[in-house]
Parts: C-alpha cells; sequence; structure tokens
C-alpha cells in the first residue's frame, strides 16, 4: 500500500476531526429518552391525574411507556375516555392506552365525581381522542412491559391499586424485575376518606395489600407529602401566561381546584398524583424513611388505613399459662419507603415550568 501524500494525510485528518465532531454534536442533540426513567403510569382520571399525566410527558427524565386505566375517580368506562383524550392532546398517539379492571377486587367503587367534575376532569371537555385504545388488558400489558423490559420499568400508580395487584397476581415473577413502584396513596397522619384512610388504598384495600407485601421496592408518596404541596392561585397565574393545547388545559384544570379547595377553607389545591411523578423525576424532593405497612383490611374504622411500623420491631408476646408474657422484640423488615417531608416550593416550580414548556 502507498504511502498517502501529506496534503491527503491533511485532508484525511480533517474530516476524521469533522466525523466526530458531527456524532459528537448528533450525539448531544439526542433527548436522552434512551437514558431516562421507563414508566407504566396507572391512573384512574381524575383531576390530579390529569396534572400528573402532563407532568409526567413534559419532563425528559421520565419515558411513559403505557398508561394502563383502573376505576376510581371515574367509572373504567370514563377514565379510560378521558386518558384517551389526554394522550391525544399531548400528540402521543404512540404510547399504549389501555383499559384494566372493571371493580375493585371485592368491593364496590366508589366514585369522586363530587372533586372532580361530572366527567372527573373539571367539566372541561376535550376534542375526542384521536388515538385508539390498545386491545390488550391492562395487567397482561403491565406483566408484558415487565418481561420485555427486565430492572428498567417503574410503575407510578396514582389510583386504587387493583391493576397492579391482578398483574401480581396473576404472574408474581414479574416483582423481583420490576426496578420500582411509586405509589400515589395511603398516610401514616389520618386519612381523607375518613379518619384513617386515604381514597386510593380505601377504593381497594385488599389490592393494595398485594401491592405492599409484594417485596419490591416501594415509595408511598401519600397525603403527608401531598397535603404540604399546595398549588396556590399564584402558580396558577404564572400557568395562564403562556399557551399551548396543554399549558391552557392544565390551567383550567388547576383553575378549577384552587377555587374548589378555596370553598373548603384551603389557600391551594393539593398536588397528590403529580408529586408522585415528581418524586420518579427526582427523588430528592422528598424525605421518605424506610418503614414496614400494612393495609388495613378489616377494621371497624381503619378499613383502607395503611399502619406503618416506625420502629422496625413488634413484641414477641407468648403464652404462659393464663396469659401472655412479653419475652423480646421481633424485628420487622421495611417494605416501603414512606414520604414524610417535601420540598413543596422546588416541586411546585418544577411542576409549573414543565407545564409551561420551560
Ligand atoms: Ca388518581
Amino acid at each position: 500500500m502507498s504511502k498517502p501524500c501529506g496534503r491527503f494525510r491533511v485532508h484525511q485528518e480533517f474530516f476524521r476531526a469533522a466525523i466526530l465532531s458531527a456524532l459528537l454534536v448528533a450525539a448531544l442533540a439526542i433527548p436522552a429518552r434512551s437514558a431516562s426513567k421507563k414508566i407504566i403510569f396507572d391512573t384512574d382520571p381524575g383531576t390530579d391525574d390529569a396534572m400528573a399525566l402532563m407532568l409526567a410527558l413534559n419532563s425528559p427524565e421520565l419515558d411513559i411507556r403505557a398508561v394502563t386505566v383502573v376505576p376510581g375517580n371515574v367509572t373504567a368506562k370514563q377514565g379510560l375516555e378521558n386518558a384517551l383524550r389526554m394522550i391525544s392532546l399531548a400528540n402521543r398517539c404512540d404510547i399504549p392506552v389501555a383499559a384494566g379492571a372493571q371493580h375493585p377486587l371485592f368491593q364496590k367503587l366508589i366514585t369522586a365525581e363530587f372533586w372532580h367534575g361530572k366527567n372527573g376532569l373539571a367539566n372541561i371537555e376535550l376534542p375526542p381522542s384521536k388515538c385508539k385504545v390498545d386491545t390488550r388488558y391492562g395487567p397482561d400489558l403491565i406483566i408484558e412491559m415487565v418481561h420485555a423490559a427486565p430492572h428498567e420499568i417503574t410503575l407510578v400508580p396514582v389510583g386504587p391499586l387493583t391493576n397492579i395487584a391482578l398483574a401480581v397476581e396473576k404472574d408474581p415473577s414479574i416483582v423481583p424485575l420490576v426496578k420500582e413502584v411509586i405509589i400515589m396513596g395511603g398516610s401514616i397522619t389520618g386519612g381523607n376518606v375518613n379518619a384513617s384512610a386515604e381514597a386510593n388504598i380505601y377504593n381497594d384495600p385488599e389490592a393494595a395489600q398485594i401491592v405492599f407485601q409484594a417485596g419490591w421496592p416501594l415509595t408511598m408518596v401519600g397525603l403527608d407529602v401531598g397535603d404540604k404541596t399546595l398549588l396556590s392561585s399564584k402558580y396558577v397565574a404564572q400557568l395562564g401566561q403562556t399557551h399551548g393545547p396543554m399549558n391552557d388545559f392544565i390551567y383550567q384544570v388547576a383553575h378549577y381546584l384552587v377555587d374548589l379547595a378555596a370553598q373548603f377553607g384551603f389557600d391551594g389545591t393539593p398536588m397528590y398524583d403529580p408529586l408522585a411523578v415528581g418524586v420518579a423525576i427526582d427523588s430528592t424532593l422528598v424525605k421518605a424513611p424506610p418503614m414496614h405497612v400494612d393495609v388495613e383490611t378489616r377494621g371497624d374504622f381503619t378499613r383502607g388505613e395503611t399502619v406503618a411500623n416506625r420502629h422496625g420491631m413488634v413484641e414477641r408476646n407468648v403464652l404462659h399459662g393464663d396469659r401472655y408474657v412479653i419475652e423480646g422484640l421481633d424485628k420487622v423488615e421495611p417494605n416501603a419507603k414512606v414520604c414524610v417531608e417535601v420540598d413543596a416550593d422546588r416541586f411546585l416550580q418544577l411542576f409549573v415550568s414543565r407545564i409551561r414548556g420551560k
């Protein structure tokens, strides 16, 4: 092979450098989607579900692989329609939207149009969906996707836990293959349905107990932090300064919710479901110590309560004749990280800036 002359070598070096630069520029220009967190968003939409979904869609840290619908705030049928219309509004027909359970495992559904409006979306009529429903059954879709991307999928359920429980019951082998589960639900400081229970857990306590005991990394984003994260009219005004189909929709939803909260004496609307998405984006937004959590399924006053053991141990009581005697302490392993504190302003600013596309 002849030796290339000097000029040719210079050209060769120049082109090599140019190609390398072009490749580098191209690599930097590619959105970080491939490196972002793959999530399945399980939802009962729902006004705060709407805000959570739009936050997830506007956040490059997350890659929504599927939306599965569960009955809760509204019926399964209404929820599916709402999910399809929102995904269509976002021009994301590439994301599969699937129906799932039609009712809780062992009880009648309790819907919440009282809080979310007659259609579940603050009575806002979105245009009919251009997207078609995925014909797979929600829990089956979860199973299929977890097996297709082992250790990569984060489940973000923000409704009753029926679909997730059905997936685990049908195929427990998904449990070690799921990267993480971040749920909106529960409370360790009293409920919103009644004195003890939070709505998502109350709507299907048996399903919730299955999900909490499954044995996967689970973070509970409950009322404790949601109630500290109030979107006030100051933030809604910021949302009103920019426009676009998603921005305008969320502005209207937020406006509706802040007005509703004001009727009950609150200076803002709690961002329950959006905060679960926020934790998926950035876990440093919350402080979440490990605890063992059980879901009460039988109590007269406490059905649906998330009962948290903060100390990691229980007394060992042993029967001696006609009485029990404490003989020591048994360790209880944590099964959840329970959010107890939140950097609310940082989260709310993140939410507003993402919805505004900034
Ligand atoms: Ca929800």
